[in-house]
Order: C-alpha cells, then structure tokens, then sequence
C-alpha cells in the first residue's frame, strides 16, 4: 500500500458528512490520503502529534476542517510548516457557519491556513492535489482530466439550456 500524501483530520466525526467530500474527489483523481478525527480541544496532545508528526511520515498536505470555535486547522498550521487547509464546517453548535469561517480564516500574519468556503471540503480535496500536482505529474494529469470534465458539462448544460429554453420558452441571447 502507497504512503498518505494527504492528511484529513477533522475536528468530530459529525464533520465527516462534509469532509468525506474531499476524501471522494482525492480518491477521483487516485491521490494516497489518510482521514482520522482530531479534536483540538477534546485530545489536544493528539492534535500536537498528529501536526509535528506529519511531515517525517511523508504527508505534504493537512486538510483540517471543524465547525463552530474551529481552532483544529490554525493550531495544526502553528505546529507544522507544512500547507493546511482549513475547511470551515456549518455544525450543529454553529451559530450560523460565520464562527467557524472566522475562526479559520483570520489568521495571524506568519501562520497561514488556505481557508476554503463554508462546508467546502470538495474544493480542499482539489487544492490539496493541485498543490501536489507541482512535483507529481500523475496527479497534475488527473486534475487536467478532471477540469475537462468541468468544462464539458458546463457546455452540455448551457446547450440544453439554449436548446429546451427557460420555464419552456427559447432565449435569445
Ligand atoms: C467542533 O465542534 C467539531 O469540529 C464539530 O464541527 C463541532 C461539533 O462537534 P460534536 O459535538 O458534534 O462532536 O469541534
């Protein structure tokens, strides 16, 4: 078996509704990942070893995602200098999803964590391979492939939408 590339950690298993995504798209585009539950606040030595352990086991990327007072992907960023990617999850003690995207993205300076949107784990899992893509070319032509993908179905839905037209009448553009 390959060696993680990835690390998935997130702050409950109630995250894993959301964080599964980036787990599908790296598992899409064949990228070795590991996905555990980190909680910096219910096993903080956990979270300490998990962060400065990460980079001698060959992980090159964290994706780190927690909900509410999500302080999981800003301690693990002061714990490594690998990338972390921090993904904000609307949970059920979020007031609104705004506390953990605050949480996440107002960073101070020389500790950063790449925040995605709100629940935007998909995007994590495709940053994650892209920042990967810069010395691995499999996983740079996976991403290629996966692009084209986005386009063509784009196209398909602008052409079903220009030909079967809205609420049952053509548009002209
Ligand atoms: C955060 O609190 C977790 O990341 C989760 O989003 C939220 C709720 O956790 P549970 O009470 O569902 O375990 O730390």
């Amino acid at each position: 078996m390959s060696k993680a590339l990835v690390g998935i950690i997130m702050g409950s298993q109630s995250d894993l509704k959301i964080m599964g995504e980036a787990a599908q798209v790296l598992e899409d585009l064949e990228v070795e990942f590991e996905l555990t539950v980190v909680s910096a606040h219910r096993t903080p030595d956990r979270m300490y070893e998990y962060a400065q352990n990460a980079r001698e086991r060959g992980i090159k990327v964290i994706i780190a995602g927690a909900g509410g007072a999500a302080h999981l992907p800003g301690m693990v960023a002061s714990l490594t200098t690998l990338p972390v990617i921090g993904v904000p999850v609307k949970s059920s003690n979020s007031i609104d999803g705004w506390d953990s995207v605050l949480s996440i993205l107002q960073m101070p300076a020389g500790v950063p964590v790449a925040t995605v949107a709100l629940n935007g784990a998909r995007n994590a899992g495709i940053l994650a391979a892209q920042i990967l893509s810069t010395f691995d070319k499999k996983v740079a032509d996976a991403l290629k492939t996966y692009k084209e993908d986005l386009k063509s179905k784009v196209l398909e839905s602008a052409k079903k939408i220009e030909e079967d037209g809205w609420r049952g009448k053509s548009i002209g553009f």
